[in-house]
This record gives C-alpha cells, structure tokens and sequence, in this order.
C-alpha cells in the first residue's frame, strides 16, 4: 500500500468528484518571498486556481503530517515563521519521521502530488544548475526529480540566478521534456524572452496533456518541464536583471554562501536590489503558471 497525503476537504471532494487539481509549493512561500507578499500570493494563487476551474493542493509537512492541501490557518503560520526547513527530496522523509514542520521544493512537491494522485503543478521557477557548478557541483535536486517522479510542472523557466544553458543541459540528458508554451525561445523567468532555443514548443493546453499521457502509455518515468513566459507587461528585461544578478551571485561567494541557503539568498538580494520590482515580476507570473496549470489539469481529466 503507497502512502496517501492527508487530504483538505476541497481536495479529497475534487478528487471523489474527478475534477481537476493543481499541486502548489511551500518554499516559495517560506523561502521564497517576503512576509506578508508570501501570505497575498498563495492565496490569489489558490483563488486564481478555483476560478480557473481547478482546485489548489498546497504541500507542506506539518508536524509530521505530509499535506496535499493547507488551511488557511495552517497557509497562515508557515507564511508567519521563521524557521520552518525547506525540504528537497532528501529530506522530506526524515522532517516527516521526526514529527517536524518543513516547506516542500519543487522537488519534493512532485513526489508528495504523485502520492496524491495530481499530475500537474504550478510554481514560479524551478531550481537548476548553478552558476560555478563546475566548481561547487551545486545542481538542484528538482531536476533528478523531474526526470523519475511523473508529474507536469509548469514554471516561468529557470531563474537567470543560474547556469541556464547548463541546466537545459541536463534536463536533456536526463530526458526530462522542455515544452516552451507559445513560443520559441527557453523563458528566463523575470523575462519573457532569452536568446535560448526551448527543445520544444506547444501552443494549446491539450497538446501538454496528450504529450504527458503519452509518456505514462509508453512507461517512461519522470514529468514535464512547461516554461510558461511571464506575460510581457509584468516583463524586467534582462539589461535591468544582469546586473543586479551578477551583483547579488558576487556577494553570495563572498560571504560564502552554500547548499540550501543559496537560492533563498539570492531571491532577498535581488528583492531588495530591485527595490521589489523582482517580487511584483514573481507574483505576476506566478498567477500566470496557475492559469496554464488548471487548464492542462482539466485536459487531463
Ligand atoms: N523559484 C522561485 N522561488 C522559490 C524557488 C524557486 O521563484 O522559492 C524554490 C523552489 O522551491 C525550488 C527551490 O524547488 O527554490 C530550489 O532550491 P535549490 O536550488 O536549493 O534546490
Ligand atoms: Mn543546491
């Protein structure tokens, strides 16, 4: 017998009912961005979702508990605290067997909403390969969990904060599918455009789902990256983010940065560099991830 998540109300009713449901991360919102933006934005994601015809399913663990759908009380406290753990796919089952509390990555989102049953899941960026990987060997777990946990996650790309061309890399190597939506171009997340060629291109929500049941058909393993262009009005362009992400990955060796903390490092400098720009950038397409995410969950109903 798999384990099952603890389900919310709204989740368990979806999931009798067979109607559609998106996963969403906890990290974004601990480690992510700012209290109380962090608290604003799960809540117009979730409201985003209900109104796109979906129902959101939160992950966190709480003391001990794996969620696949969060309270508002429960949305509330993790928004609040200051030392919740983020948890990747090597730790998610230690916070669980020790009664803990802990926020899930990208990473460890996808193995909670495959025990649950949900196949698609929004988020803002994924983590990657990072700049000096060469050096450091500092490579996000997301992309290992991608391409062995079966669920679709639609992101804006991956953050400028890393080694772009290099995380594309090894996605391909490890046959994880690159879908850019309705465009060309790889997106770099604050940025609708990059001067990178995405491996592949889909214009409609339907080709995602019959590209993704194809995969279960065929018994590969591993899900889908979508990287959905953040819309073009919400758009910083990249003259204005080079800078200010090559000012904040300097001061991060610098101080000598490592392991967990580093992206959540760079996300408050480039934050409190941009004067909060890269928030207001990061909450847009956010919202947008959700909208793609509920209609290719409804195709794959
Ligand atoms: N992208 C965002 N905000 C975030 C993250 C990514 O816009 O908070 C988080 C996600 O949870 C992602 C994690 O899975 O950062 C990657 O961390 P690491 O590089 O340590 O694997
Ligand atoms: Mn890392």
């Amino acid at each position: 017998m798999t384990f099952a998540p603890v389900l919310s109300p709204e989740v368990s009713a979806a999931q009798k009912a067979g109607s559609a449901i998106v996963a969403l991360e906890s990290t974004i919102i601990t480690h992510g961005m700012p209290y109380p933006q962090n608290l604003q934005t799960a809540r117009r994601v979730e409201s985003e979702l209900r109104s796109a015809g979906a129902t959101p399913a939160t992950i966190a663990v709480i003391d001990g508990n794996l969620h696949a759908g969060l309270t508002d009380e429960q949305l509330q406290s993790l928004a609040k605290a200051r030392d919740v753990a983020k948890l990747s796919s090597a730790d998610l089952a230690a916070c669980m067997a020790q009664g803990r509390t802990g926020a899930t990555t990208v990473a460890a989102t996808m193995i909670a909403a495959h025990l649950a049953g949900i196949a698609v899941f929004a988020t803002g960026g994924i983590g990657g390969v990072h700049k000096g990987a060469e050096h450091s060997f500092d490579i996000s777990a997301d992309l290992r969990e991608l391409s062995q946990t079966p669920v679709t996650v639609v992101a804006a790309g991956a953050k400028a904060i890393l080694d772009v061309p290099k995380t594309l890399e090894v996605l391909e190597t490890l046959g994880v599918p690159v879908i850019a939506y309705r465009q060309q171009s790889f997106p770099a997340f604050w940025s609708a455009t990059s001067d990178l060629i995405a491996p592949l291109r889909m214009d409609n929500a339907a080709d995602i789902a019959a590209a993704h049941k194809m995969r279960a058909r065929l018994g590969l393993p591993g899900g889908q990256l979508v990287a959905n262009p953040i819309p073009t009005n919400a758009e910083i362009p990249q003259s204005v983010m080079s800078p200010v992400i090559a000012q904040a990955t300097a001061e991060a060796t610098a101080q000598g940065i490592s392991g967990k903390a580093v992206t959540p490092f760079l996300l408050q400098r480039i934050f409190e560099l941009t004067e909060g720009r890269s928030l207001d950038a990061n909450i847009e397409l956010v919202l947008n991830n959700a909208r793609l995410a509920a209609a290719i969950a409804r195709e794959l109903i």
